[in-house]
């Protein structure tokens, strides 16, 4: 979400009467009387950039961001962003010096690359210099892909944007302060957990800090493509023998009139469209003898995008996901889920994932497990994830961070929460993979939480009416062995997800064998479930921590999956153990949240084996 300057105090100062993304976009403007960036590049990693991926110098801000923030809580835009230097004779100055400062790399989280900032959550500042050569008739942006959680950005000392929201990414223009030759930009980043964050101060997660995804610039045309939608239209029904492209090309800044072609050549398919007085044009054309996309044959097409002097090749697979009954069809087949949830951390690496390399472990974790499907916990992972998914045919959960407890009552929370639903949407609303956009994960039920999320699954409906919308929903409490899902919630939801930790959490991993579900006729993925167990530790199936038990309670899941005759997915909880300040026991836990199936450092546990069985046989549910 773009914040600007003098935009913080705005988001309590101003009275929010739409809280739709308009609506929003007029109470960025409301303080500062500036037009709001709305840039936000799609198909960045299509296109030619210039990365400033590398080693950045870092100065730690002393919290909470004494640098950053003035007494009355606005960005000090003449401090660090200023990036002096010190003299060494004649009069005192400054006292900070980002050239011979030490390094972080970026991406890169510093929490895992300094020891001393491992469990920092302040503000960090991150300088680079980089030489530039700007073309006449072209704009540049400095594309940031995620920085957690708050970004204040500088190139030459002038403050180019602002951005709250760790998982999503933004765009900074910098066509107007960037010159020949030596440039420079500062970027301050904020980790501290806001009570009205997306998500809030409490997580089961570990806050990485810092550029965690990659920071390149982009020179595109004057009037350029920064948005576009090329979907197989999701007519009333699935009707291959009338296929259909459609969507929008998106082109900032054109004159009405300026023609868009969209091309994919190896379909045969060319057709062409003019801009409204919006840059927005619009197309649909015929496309018989597509071959779809699906996870056994994960089809993708070169789509080739102009507009005026812009141009962009994308690659794009085209399938039809909807729900009929309490059954999910995929290409108008009914389709079963088999998944596991993943948050973004790197493989063995530790930290943040954000690399190709980290991505290719954990698909490969997955294709070993045959798994069709990973749910992205708990907010939009890096780009390379949907990428991955698309390429090698495994379908995607896709969830922002409303985690548990969000300042619902807040119509400048919920503003947030557009923000980012966008953010998310417009990455990645042209990969086939994702296939579900969740709204949140496990919010308490009472009415302002079902209002704001029912809202908000309408939103993301009205965006994106090509996937289907979930949730994860905790709750009911067991009468008896009974489990009655009546959240007020599901009603606005495509697909319920449900949560549960029967065996873990609550009751006995054998009470799981008489428990008796009752949902809302929708299909039904449970989207969480397990229990905990350090590599390497053996013992009885009553012993807890073991890998022994976890098999024992998963075992006992299955049992109960399989009489839930709507079920359509499971995601196990979780693919991997993962980094959680909040698991303390010493020697068991050590800081992790030891529920994966596979350790930290990519040992396999019983349970992934259980899973791998499971799903070679397709023995956990069923698609119809
Ligand atoms: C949950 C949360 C997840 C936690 C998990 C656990 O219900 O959705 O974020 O990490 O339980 O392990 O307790």
């Amino acid at each position: 979400m773009y914040l600007f300057p003098g935009c913080i105090p705005c988001l309590q100062m101003c009275s929010l009467k739409n809280v739709a993304w308009a609506g929003f976009l007029t109470l960025m403007m409301c303080a500062s009387g500036q037009k709001p960036l709305q840039t936000l590049l799609v198909g960045v990693d299509h296109r030619t950039v210039m990365s400033l991926n590398g080693e950045w110098h870092y100065l730690v801000d002393q919290s909470p961001g004494r640098a950053l923030y003035t007494a009355n809580g606005e960005i000090n835009d003449k401090g660090y962003a200023m990036n002096e230097h010190p003299n060494i004779v004649g009069k005192h100055n400054q006292e900070y010096d980002f050239s011979t400062a030490p390094t972080l790399k970026v991406p890169g989280d510093w929490n895992t690359q300094v020891p001393q900032l491992f469990n920092y959550e302040g503000v960090v500042w991150y300088e680079r210099d980089f030489e530039a050569q700007p073309k006449a008739g072209t704009r540049t942006f400095l594309h940031i892909g995620a920085a957690n959680y708050r970004s204040h950005v500088w190139v030459n000392q002038k403050r180019v944007c602002d951005h709250e929201g760790g998982y999503t990414p933004f765009d900074c223009e910098v066509t107007a302060v960037w010159h020949s030759g030596s440039n420079f930009v500062v970027i301050a980043v904020d980790a501290t957990r806001l009570a009205d964050g997306i998500p809030s101060v409490g997580i089961d997660w570990f806050n990485y800090g810092g550029l965690t995804r990659d920071v390149s610039l982009v020179t595109v045309p004057e009037a350029f493509i920064d948005d576009y939608d090329v979907h197989l239209t999701d007519g009333v029904k699935f009707d291959p023998e009338n296929a259909e492209i459609s969507g929008y090309v998106h082109v900032l800044d054109a004159p009405a009139g300026t023609v868009v072609t969209i091309e994919i050549p190896e379909a045969g398919l060319k057709t062409s469209g003019k801009t409204d007085s919006e840059g927005n044009a619009t197309f649909s054309m015929k496309a018989q003898g597509l071959t779809l996309w699906s996870p056994d044959s994960p089809k993708l097409y070169k789509v080739h995008l102009s507009a005026g002097a812009d141009k962009l090749t994308d690659d794009i697979g085209f399938r039809d996901i909807r729900v009929d009954g309490t059954r999910i069809l995929l290409n108008g087949k009914p389709v079963f889920l088999q998944g596991a949830n993943m948050h973004a951390e790197a493989p063995v690496r530790g930290g943040r994932a954000y690399s190709d390399e980290d991505v290719s472990t954990i698909f490969g974790y997955l294709k070993d497990m045959h798994a069709n499907f990973v749910r992205l916990a708990h907010y939009p992972h890096d780009e390379r994830m949907e990428r991955a998914g698309d390429r090698d045919g495994i379908m995607i959960w896709s969830e922002i961070p409303n985690w548990q407890h969000i300042s619902f009552d807040k119509p400048e929370v919920y503003a947030k929460d557009v923000a980012m639903l966008r953010e998310m949407i417009r990455r990645d609303r042209n990969k086939a993979s994702v296939i579900l956009w969740s709204v949140s994960n496990e919010t308490p039920n009472n009415p302002s939480r079902t209002k704001f999320l029912t809202d908000l699954a309408n939103e993301a409906r009205r965006l994106d009416s090509t996937r289907l919308i979930t949730s994860a929903i905790i709750g009911p409490k067991p009468n008896g062995m009974e489990m009655v899902n009546d959240d007020p919630l599901c009603d606005a939801l495509d697909v319920i997800g449900q949560n549960e930790y029967i065996g873990w959490y609550e009751m006995t991993p054998e009470d799981a064998d008489k428990i008796h579900w009752t949902f809302p006729q929708k299909p039904v993925v449970m989207s969480e479930f397990g229990a905990e167990a350090k590599f390497g530790n053996h013992g009885a199936v009553n012993q807890r921590w073991t890998e022994e038990q976890q098999v024992y309670v998963l075992q006992h899941q299955l049992v109960m999956l399989s009489k839930i005759p709507q079920l359509r997915g499971v995601t196990p909880w979780i693919l991997m153990d993962f980094r959680s300040p909040t698991r303390n026991i010493p020697r068991l836990q050590d800081g992790y949240n030891r529920k994966g199936l596979i350790s930290e450092d990519g040992k396999k546990k019983q349970a992934f084996f259980l899973f791998q069985k499971a799903y070679s046989e397709h023995a956990v549910g069923k698609a119809e």
